[in-house]
């Protein structure tokens, strides 16, 4: 039996099809002050882990997901979990649990892609907008679906309510700012000098960002200034594929991966060009110099803190 799982593996192995297996996933819903810009200025958030995105989830298609949220003892609200990439029963697995509660259930990830996934207790568009949601990657079974990514970056749109009380507002779409990552400006320091991250990567090297869109109202237009799309892939599933395009929407509520690569040296700017979303935050550089940090777009590091 053990020779036959191990001839099993080899021959997975060879033709690069991952072997399905079952990760154990946490997160913990957190009630915490942030900060949303670069200077500091602190917002009552609700959040998954204490930050905005929160954890990056990444699983390999086929995986058994065994999830657990926590809803911390000092939160206020009840919370709850929604995967985009699961199939499942909203009612039994997404439903909200009180603040020292816990909850468990599984999905299979059946679909490779950039999925969403957010808050949905009640009322959903106040929790989204203020900081619970994130992405969760289901990487493709068969290693080779996708061109190998040098480095790879997840951004996360959404629109800042400066009143994190005011549902209202958020009903009526009166935004300040639009954000990455949970920050206005957060890599950009040309609109905001205050800023001290950026994106980075080598001339020549294949840049993949999960992007998804995390509204609560706002559709992106995610375009690459001085860039273009070498390949899009809607939904971030590699049957999905586009080339050379310029722009891709992406509606709340979805995702996408997008590729580019730069022959030269120099900065691309990575925005929503729906020019209102860009002027108020939503722009990050994409610096490309041979000096690139080996570290930056690997790993841990593919959401920027
Ligand atoms: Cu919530």
């Amino acid at each position: 039996m053990k020779k036959l799982t191990l001839a099993l593996a080899m021959a997975l192995a060879m033709t690069g099809l991952a072997q399905a297996k079952t990760v154990k996933v946490t997160l913990t819903a957190k009630e915490v002050d942030l900060p949303i810009d670069n200077k500091g200025t602190m917002y009552r958030a609700w959040t998954f882990d204490g930050q905005i995105p929160g954890t990056v989830v990444r699983v390999t298609e086929g995986d058994t997901v065994e999830f657990t949220l926590v809803n911390d003892k000092s939160s206020k609200n009840s919370h709850s979990v929604d995967f985009h990439a699961a199939r499942t029963d909203l009612v039994k697995d997404f439903e909200s649990i009180k603040p020292g509660e816990t909850k468990t259930y599984t999905f299979n990830a059946t679909h490779p892609g950039t999925f969403f996934y957010h808050c949905g207790s009640d009322p959903m568009i106040q929790h989204i907008a203020r900081g619970m949601f994130g992405v969760i990657i289901v990487d493709p079974k068969d290693g080779n679906a996708l061109p190998k990514a040098d480095r790879e970056y997840v951004l996360v749109q959404s629109e800042l309510y400066p009143n994190p009380d005011n549902q209202n507002d958020m009903m009526a779409n009166k935004w300040s700012n639009v954000m990455f990552n949970g920050g206005v400006f957060k890599y950009d320091p040309v609109h905001d000098p205050a800023a001290t991250r950026i994106l980075q990567a080598k001339p020549g090297e294949r840049v993949r960002i999960h992007f998804v869109n995390a509204g609560v109202n706002e559709f992106s237009s995610f375009h690459p200034i001085a860039g273009i799309w070498d390949r899009v892939y809607p939904g971030g599933n590699p049957k999905n594929v586009m080339h050379g395009l310029q722009s891709y929407t992406v509606g709340p509520g979805d995702g996408a991966a997008f590729d580019i690569i730069s022959p030269v040296e120099g900065a691309n700017a990575l925005v929503s060009h729906v020019m209102r979303q860009a002027l108020t935050g939503a722009i990050a550089v994409l610096q490309f110099t041979k000096d690139a940090d080996p570290k930056a777009g690997k790993g841990d590091n593919i959401l920027v803190k």
